[in-house]
Order: C-alpha cells, then structure tokens, then sequence
C-alpha cells in the first residue's frame, strides 16, 4: 500500500529520498494556487524559476514573466502572483516564466522525483484522484516562508491526507497526522482558522484579502499542472 508523507518545508527535503515518489508541490497563498489558475484560463506552459534575472531573460523566448518577491509584484514583469491577473485572454496559449518567494523555490528542490505535480486547494480533488491512479509514494512538500513552517501549506498537506488514508493510503509519519489533524480542526472555517498566519497578515498588510479566500476555494477547477522536461504542463 503505497504512503503518504509531509515536508513542512523546502529546508527538510535533503532528509527525504524523492526517488520512485510522487510530490504535490504546494504554496497555497499564492504560487501554486495561481499556477493552477493560470492553467484553468488557458496558459499552455509555466516555466517556475527561482532567479529573477533567468526569468526576466525568458522574456527573450517569448515568454510571459511573473515575479513576486514578499508578497509584491517585482518591477518590469507582466505580472505579479495574484490568480485574479492571470483572468485574461492574453494567457490563453501562452509560456508563462515565474518566481517567487518560496513556490517556485519548493517546486524546483523536487526535480528528482518521479512525479511533481501542482497542488492547491482549488484543484483538490484532481489531483487526489490522480496519485490514487498513480498509487506511488506520495510525498507533500509544502513551500513555507523562507524556510520556516507555514498554515496553510501545512493544511492543504492535511486535505491530501485525508483523503489519501480514506482511499488505502498508508500515513507515513507524524508529519501527516499532524497535518491532518490541522485540516480536520480547521476545515469547517480555513480562513477564520488562518487568522492568525504570519502570511494573512502580512497580506492582509498589503490589501490582498480577495487573494486569500480565492485561494481556499476546494475545487473550483480540474486542471492538473505536471512537470515534464523542466517545464509544468
Ligand atoms: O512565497 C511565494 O512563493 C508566494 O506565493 C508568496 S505571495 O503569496 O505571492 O506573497
């Protein structure tokens, strides 16, 4: 019976072997949650970079740049990591290069798995069914902020579990049932729960409060972004 696992953060993954194993990627407020957004309104490739010289350079390819660094959009890109900006014809078909603080970070530390795909609360369910299809090890690697545990990461992590355990999913540390537990105690009311997150304040700071509960919409689309040949398709 294949496991389910949790990395709090991109600091842990040197403690886990990513070979044969299927990760979620998640940044819940906002990378992975506008990637799935971006995806839904029609964006044919994401190219997540952690630099954000490299990414402005993907302009030159005829790429769509994204970059946000604590929170802001940085200065001379397309767009910046709200999901709302990414509602727009222009995205239709289009190669979108983004960083960002700790998502893309997450997702490129797990190039040596056999899988990575996207996961978010708005693509729930999709991506559930596909590592039931997939029936590998799965392990959840939850982007953080600039290393350190976070929330929300850590509850979508709980989501996955819960519904991994019901379908014949093993638990495959502590780790899991600690982010399960988080969920089950904060599922009737996310938002509420997260409050008191370092992250909604600091958006909340910076008036980005629709981004939030955006974000903790379960699933509002089926699109399921994987990585293939250094890209998200
Ligand atoms: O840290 C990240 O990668 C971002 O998702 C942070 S923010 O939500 O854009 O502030």
């Amino acid at each position: 019976m294949p496991s389910i696992d949790v990395c709090f953060s991109p600091e842990l993954i040197h403690l886990f072997d990513l070979r044969g194993k299927a990760v979620v990627a998640v940044d819940i407020l906002r990378a992975s949650s506008t990637m799935v957004t971006a995806f839904a309104h029609g964006a044919a490739t994401i190219i997540p970079v952690t630099q954000l010289e490299e990414c402005l350079g993907l302009a030159k390819q005829g790429c769509l740049t994204a970059a946000e660094r604590d929170g802001i959009k940085a200065e001379g890109f397309d767009f910046g990591n709200s999901p709302f900006s990414y509602m727009i014809p222009e995205v239709k078909g289009s190669t979108i290069a983004i960083t960002t603080t700790n998502g893309t970070r997450a997702i490129r530390l797990s190039e040596a798995a056999e899988e990575i795909v996207i996961g978010s609360f708005l693509n729930l369910e999709t991506v559930v069914n596909h590592l039931v299809e997939l029936q590998l090890d799965v392990l959840v690697v939850c982007a953080g902020w600039k290393g350190m545990f976070n929330l929300e990461d850590s509850l979508y992590a709980g989501a996955v579990a819960e519904q991994l355990l019901e379908r014949g999913f093993s638990s495959g540390s502590d780790a899991t049932l600690g982010a399960l537990h988080l969920y089950q105690n904060a599922k009737a009311d996310l938002f509420q729960y997260l409050q008191a997150s370092s992250h909604v304040q600091r958006m909340q700071r910076l008036e980005i409060t629709k981004d939030i509960h955006f974000c903790l919409q379960h699933n509002l689309y089926d699109v399921l972004p994987v990585w293939q040949n250094d890209k998200l398709v």
